[in-house]
């Protein structure tokens, strides 16, 4: 039977060790690349063979040779990659792993949607369901919603599905009419302008840096606003020493790993997505060892939702 320890509390630094030479053996074994969000626990993290943002694992995993892609991420982002991959097996350590997201909105309401705003171009975060992103035109990531919005120049009204915050960011930046649909990132939304305002005043001198997933009164306080991608560069190119970060907490720990001489505060310690921590070592390594879960996408809607993501890797 599978053993399951979630929290990883059981995990020596012995057995780590141990779970690590398993998982890096089986890997080679496997002819399998292991993908991992920028969200997932520092040990995760630390194996993967790259770690970034759904967009950056996206065209990754769209142009591997491996035999078996085992995303370490949440469900939208394994399917994404069975959708660029027919040819390769998808593994996600936790299937149950969802996404506020994804999982808040369904095909009958952006269908809904749909039928209320005929002459819009629907573009869809890629947090989403293969369903809807089958029923979309257009894919984005928070690193170019802005610019694929943009880019649709037969268009002058859009529907922007699901995160409500993202779609309103992406309406101060471009001329279209943007809809948007009432659906939220529960890590994300739940930062308050008070959290905010209070490590503020507590660092003075650090810039902070905010995920477009926040509410708008929370953006209006930040110093530079972006996807987790977008975050890297910025830390990476701004001259400032001290950051707080405003979005899930695993990317605390990417920035501190990739910029150890800087220092970074976490907005607060409630931007956690617990479905992004439920892979732990011993999942990765029972998932690599039976090369499940399985993640696969009807074929039909598999072909529909890959013009949407096509249509998003084109733009550069
Ligand atoms: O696009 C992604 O991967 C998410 C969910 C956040 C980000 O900005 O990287």
């Amino acid at each position: 039977m599978m053993f399951v320890d979630i929290d990883n509390k059981n995990c020596s630094f012995e057995k780590n060790q141990k779970l690590v030479e398993n998982i890096r053996r089986l890997k080679k074994e496997r002819n399998a690349i292991i993908l991992t969000h920028n969200y997932q626990r520092p040990e995760i993290q630390d194996i993967g063979d790259h770690c970034g943002d759904s967009l950056g694992l996206c065209r990754i995993a769209a142009s591997s040779n491996a035999d078996v892609i085992c995303f370490c991420g949440v469900r939208f982002m394994a399917e994404s990659a069975a959708i660029l991959n027919p040819g390769k097996k998808v593994i996600l350590p936790a299937p149950e792993a969802g996404c506020s997201l994804a999982d808040d909105l369904s095909i009958e309401t952006l269908r809904t949607l749909k039928s209320k705003y005929p002459n819009a171009a629907v573009v869809c975060y890629v947090n989403s369901s293969a369903g809807v992103k089958a029923e979309s035109d257009i894919c984005c990531t928070s690193a170019n919603a802005v610019q694929v919005v943009n880019s649709l120049k037969d268009y002058e009204e859009v529907l922007f599905v699901p995160d409500h915050n993202l779609g309103h960011y992406v309406s101060l930046h471009t001329d279209k009419k943007v809809y948007l649909a009432e659906v939220y990132c529960n890590a994300h939304h739940d930062l308050e302008k008070a959290d905010a305002v209070r490590l503020k005043k507590l660092h003075p001198n650090a810039k902070f840096i905010a995920h477009p997933e926040c509410k708008p009164e929370v953006l209006e306080l930040a110093d530079f606003v972006s996807s987790t991608s977008g975050m890297s560069k910025y830390v990476g190119d701004s001259g400032a020493r001290e950051f707080i970060v405003g979005t899930e907490i695993g990317m605390v720990y990417r920035l501190q790993k990739d910029f150890p001489e800087y220092l970074f505060y976490p907005v607060s310690d409630k931007m956690i997505c617990n479905d992004m921590k439920l892979i732990t070592l011993e999942r990765l390594a029972y998932s690599l060892e039976t090369l499940t879960p399985v993640v696969e996408v009807p074929e039909k809607i598999r072909l529909k939702a890959k013009q949407a993501l096509d249509r998003m890797m084109k733009i550069k």
